[in-house]
């Protein structure tokens, strides 16, 4: 079993899809590991975002990802993290596919809804920065017999 990473951004959770985006994840079987809302601090997001600190588009992210609460998640299951990420769609949302997170909800590159980690490592680093570690929960869902072969 594989964890990793989502964040719905402050556009996600001011427009109102915590609900949406969370039954989407819950209904393929996913299972919730861990769960916060909050206004994240600038060192967590200069760290999220460390790889595109010297792109024009970082002081424009930082300020959008601190703007409002985000509701940071960790969610566990088989190859959870490509997983998420097909279900997320593409970083733009004019670009991704329909049935997609981003590309049902979506139509600016900088308010794309949502956040998830693009690898095991990333999730690893990801879950680490906004996460303690009793934080995730381990636990079975009731279900997992049937999701499962
Ligand atoms: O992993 P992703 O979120 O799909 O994409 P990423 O890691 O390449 O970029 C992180 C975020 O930075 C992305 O979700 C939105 C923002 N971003 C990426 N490229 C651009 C951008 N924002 C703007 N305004 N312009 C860009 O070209």
């Amino acid at each position: 079993m594989e964890r990793t990473f989502v964040m719905i951004k402050p556009d996600g959770v001011q427009r109102g899809l915590i609900g949406e985006i969370v039954s989407r994840f819950e209904a393929k079987g996913l299972k919730l590991a861990a769960a916060r809302l909050e206004v994240l601090p600038e060192d967590r997001v200069v760290e999220q975002y460390r790889e595109h600190m010297e792109k024009l588009f970082f002081p424009g992210l930082a300020a959008y990802i601190m703007s409002g609460p985000c509701f940071l998640m960790a969610w566990e299951g088989k190859d959870a993290v490509a997983v998420v990420r097909r279900m997320v769609g593409a970083t733009n949302p004019a670009e991704a596919a329909p049935g997609s997170i981003r590309g049902d909800f979506g139509l600016d590159i900088g308010r794309n809804v949502i956040h998830a980690s693009d690898s095991p490592e990333s999730a690893v680093r990801e879950l680490g920065i906004h996460f303690a570690p009793g934080e995730l929960v381990d636990y079975s869902r009731i279900d997992e017999p049937v999701i499962y072969e």
